[in-house]
């Protein structure tokens, strides 16, 4: 039964902009940083030499209930995948916004509050439709190999439990599963 009434994920998008620190490959979780500041998780998609297919890392990750987390998702993936219907849009979080960080291929270095990206843009997808959440963050292709996109912006999610996410791209010889698991509490 689909719970019909009010949202049950909270998430404010992060509108101060942060520096994005070159964290390809980094496993962070949480960053429990100073007192009063708020945690912090740094998210990358990577190329494993293995199978030349790209995926997250880390692909487990664990946030504090309650209380606000920006993430940040580093692409690094220069290869547009398919993705279908609402799959291109900014879906759980607050404004249903994230902060479009940079993308050469949009002409930006530091970027707007987007709703939404261009379906050719998608390069993969962060997707958690589970335990009353509905979280589907769009993260745009990189400009070239060398060269990352970036994504931020703030959970905020109230309900515990652990989930499973994935991205929704269209799995092909060059896309294969992308698959993790959220803990939150
Ligand atoms: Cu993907």
């Amino acid at each position: 039964m689909q719970p019909s009434s009010t949202p049950r994920a909270r998430l404010l998008v992060g509108i101060a902009v942060s520096v994005v620190l070159g964290l390809a490959g980094a496993a962070v979780y949480v960053v429990s940083s100073a007192p009063g500041a708020r945690a912090s998780i740094a998210l990358s998609i990577v190329e494993d030499p293995a199978t030349g297919t790209f995926g997250y890392s880390p692909e487990v990750v664990q946030i504090p209930r309650a209380e606000q987390v920006d993430i940040t998702i580093t692409n690094w993936d220069p290869m547009p995948h398919s993705v279908s219907g609402r799959y291109m849009n900014v879906s759980g979080t607050m404004a249903e916004m994230m902060v479009h960080m940079g993308n050469g291929m949009m002409g930006r270095l530091s970027g707007p509050m987007v709703g939404a990206l261009p379906p050719d843009l998608v390069s993969h997808t962060f997707t958690m439709v589970a335990g009353g959440y509905d979280l589907n963050i769009p993260i745009p292709v990189a400009p070239n190999a060398g060269t990352p996109s970036v994504v931020s912006f703030t959970l905020l999610m109230d309900l515990p439990g652990t989930f499973s996410w994935s991205c929704m791209a269209e799995e092909t010889s060059a896309h294969g599963p992308m698959v993790g698991g959220l803990t939150i509490g």
